[in-house]
Formats: structure tokens, sequence, C-alpha cells
């Protein structure tokens, strides 16, 4: 395969991405919601329980660094980065444990959990 059509085939593939994640961040949330902020290449905190159906919103307060969010144990794909002043959110609505590193800043132990109860 040519190396163009692959190239174009991988920004196919970041765009569907992006716009079904876009889809998931849509702010509109009637439910519960909990907050974590990512600073200092921390998640703050690192890690919350929530009741089941609360959305979990992640706010980026750095002042100039991007993060992600990625349920990397639950064999997802990386979460989209978002920058200072973004959020990211997901809704849980099973009850356990999920924990999250974010992508770029694993190494440094950048992770958290997100503890669902009923
Ligand atoms: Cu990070």
């Amino acid at each position: 395969m040519p190396h163009s059509l692959l190239f174009a085939l991988s920004l196919l593939g970041v765009a569907l991405m992006q716009s079904a994640l876009a889809e998931e961040a849509a702010p509109a949330t009637d439910g519960p919601t909990a907050q974590v902020i990512t600073l200092d290449y921390k998640f703050q905190p690192p890690e919350i329980t929530v009741q089941a159906g609360t959305t979990v919103i992640w706010e980026n307060q750095e002042s100039r660094q991007y993060h992600s969010v990625w349920f990397k144990e639950a064999g997802e794909e990386p979460g989209q980065y978002f920058f200072p002043g973004e959020t990211v959110q997901r809704t849980f609505d099973q009850p356990g444990a999920y924990p999250y590193v974010c992508e770029p800043h694993e190494d440094r132990g950048m992770k958290g959990v997100v503890h669902v109860v009923e």
C-alpha cells in the first residue's frame, strides 16, 4: 500500500475518533457531576468515589500543558489531549473501579482511579 494512502487512512481514523470523542464530551448532563482537575502533572484528587450515574469532568488547570484521560487497563484507545481551560468528561453507570492514566505522562506517575458505587 502506498504511504500516501496509509497516511490518508490514518488521518481518517483520527478524524473519526475525534468526532466520536467530541460527542462523548458534550457538556449537557442532567445527572450528578464530580470534578477532577489536572495541575502540576497530577490528577487532583487522584482517587474519587462517585455514585453510579455520575459524570466525572476533568478540567485542565495547567498554564500550558495538555493531558489526556486514558482508561488503558480497560483496553480502550488513548483519550484525546485536552488543553488548559478545556475539559473531558465521562459518565459512569456501572459500579466498579476505573483506573486511568495520562497517556503522555504515565511514565511520571500521572494516574487516577474513579470508584463507582451503587
Ligand atoms: Cu498528563
